[in-house]
């Protein structure tokens, strides 16, 4: 599913190419690590650390680091097993809230070189880094902020101590492209709470790793989608408000999920939940991976909504992703194989109400070379697409994708299918951004209009159709 597939139809709206302008950048536009995120579309989770021995979710941060003892721990098994779902990407729970570190780090007592497991000589990140470049995924960190062991926390100090582990994880172990900081926290048994430097971890990561995206409840580069159920919404637009968010902010998930139509940022989401019930491994939950119709539902719910799918698979106290989790995703992968394996839009020819007159190369606009797109003239504002499949055929899901690097404009659209030589709604949507997958009931058309409504001239560059399996949900 990938932006160049549109090619096709783009070259077909491009007939009467003419000698317009590239349209000018609307409202916030993606970052280069932004542009970079965007084209990944599913990711590994993983949580793993002290909790997975002790069955619990949130660690205290006095366990005793002997408890960590994997006896069979294999990242090369979690990379493959990444690798083959169709993963992109994986991120890993280098320091979670009960501060265990992952990695020996010079600024803590409570790490791997603390444990049992290899004697104290491991090092979970360097294993896991370095089966990511074998197996060609990328490799990414989950720092808890909040720690419940450092007995500096709750101290200024507590941020120095942060920023020195964050220029370990993010100078030692070569490329990371995704670091999360996460926004639970404790408030202290006198009502004190750990004020953070924000600006400096920000400033550590920009500078160890200045291609990594920074996830937080509220960016600056990707946003929490407000739940961890897995599920984006119909309305999901990657601008949000100047200062509307923060780490560890409460009561605003209905914004986060949607974002912010008018905003000045450009932070889009997250959508992120867990393979079982738990973020960590329990083995009372080996039964309860979850069915696949509801993995398949997540999937068009982040992937399908603007969203990318972060989905966490949590090693178990071998040190192993579980044979179930295991079974799930490959069922999962076969689906969405099947599913996405025919575009039917490649066979068709298009036309559009109007069209700008030629497809812009985007080198027109702003630098680099970042693809091409379908665009309508400045004053239009509401146009049609329509594809011409030259033969009735069978279809049930449309992927849309905006040409994202000259901003977010769709702000509604519908879809129409000729259906006994009369225009039938199929579908009908609100925002579209990076890419979008409607599901509509299966009909046969040979021609299909997708009608558009944005906030300044649409930029579409990709279009694909298909006829996927129907699932029960
Ligand atoms: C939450 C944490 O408290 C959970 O333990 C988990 O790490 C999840 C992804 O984020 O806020």
């Amino acid at each position: 599913m990938r932006r160049v597939t549109f090619i096709l139809l783009i070259t077909a709206l491009a007939v009467s190419c003419a000698t317009q302008e590239a349209p000018l950048p609307f409202g916030a536009v993606p970052s280069e690590r932004q542009l970079i995120w965007h084209d990944m579309q599913y990711h590994a989770f993983i949580h793993f650390g002290p909790n997975t021995f002790t069955d619990i979710e949130w660690g205290h941060g006095d366990e005793s680091p002997d408890l960590f003892n994997p006896t069979e721990l294999d990242c090369r098994q979690w990379a493959r097993v990444i690798r083959d779902a169709g993963m992109e990407g994986a991120l890993i729970t280098a320091k979670h809230h009960d501060g265990f570190c992952l990695w020996p780090s010079d600024y803590s007592t409570h790490t791997v070189r603390e444990s049992k497991w290899r004697d104290g000589k491991g090092d979970v990140l360097k294993d896991l880094s370095e089966a990511c470049r074998e197996f060609g995924i990328k490799f990414g960190v989950y720092v808890s902020p909040w720690d419940r062991n450092h007995p500096t926390y709750f101290t200024d100090e507590y941020n120095t101590v942060f920023k020195k582990m964050l220029e370990e994880v993010l100078t030692n172990y070569g490329e990371v492209y995704y670091v999360f900081f996460d926004g639970a926290f404790s408030v202290g048994p006198d009502g004190k709470r750990q004020e953070y430097d924000w600006e400096g971890f920000v400033e550590v990561v920009r500078r160890c790793q200045p291609n990594a995206v920074i996830f937080s409840d509220g960016g600056p580069d990707v946003r929490w989608i407000g739940n961890e159920r897995g599920y984006a919404a119909e309305t999901n637009w990657c601008t949000v408000k100047k200062d509307a968010f923060y780490p560890g902010i409460g009561g605003v998930n209905d914004q986060l999920l949607t974002g912010h139509e008018d905003g000045e940022l450009w932070i889009p989401s997250e959508v992120n939940t867990s393979i079982r019930p738990g973020w960590f491994y329990h083995q009372d939950e080996d039964a309860k991976v979850k069915p696949l119709s509801r993995l398949i539902d997540n999937w068009y719910h982040s992937v399908g909504m603007n969203g990318c799918f972060l989905l966490n698979l949590p090693p178990d106290t071998r040190g192993l992703i579980h044979e179930n989790d295991i079974a799930r995703l490959t069922e999962l992968k076969i689906y969405l194989d099947e599913a996405f394996s025919v575009n039917l839009a490649e066979k068709a020819s298009a036309e559009a109400t109007n069209t700008r007159g030629r497809a812009c190369s985007a080198k027109n606009a702003i630098d680099g070379d970042l693809g091409t797109y379908w665009a309508a003239d400045d004053d239009v504002l509401v146009a049609s697409l329509e594809l011409d499949f030259g033969e009735p055929t069978e279809i049930n899901a449309i992927l849309i994708q905006e040409y994202i690097p000259l901003g977010q404009r769709v702000r509604s659209f519908s879809i129409e299918a000729l259906v006994n030589d009369v225009f039938d709604q199929v579908a009908t949507g609100v925002t579209v951004g990076n890419r979008r997958i409607v599901r509509f009931k299966t009909i046969s058309t040979e021609k299909l209009k997708i009608n558009i409504n944005a906030k300044a001239c649409p930029l579409i560059s990709n279009i694909e159709v298909y006829r996927i399996p129907e699932i029960k949900l």
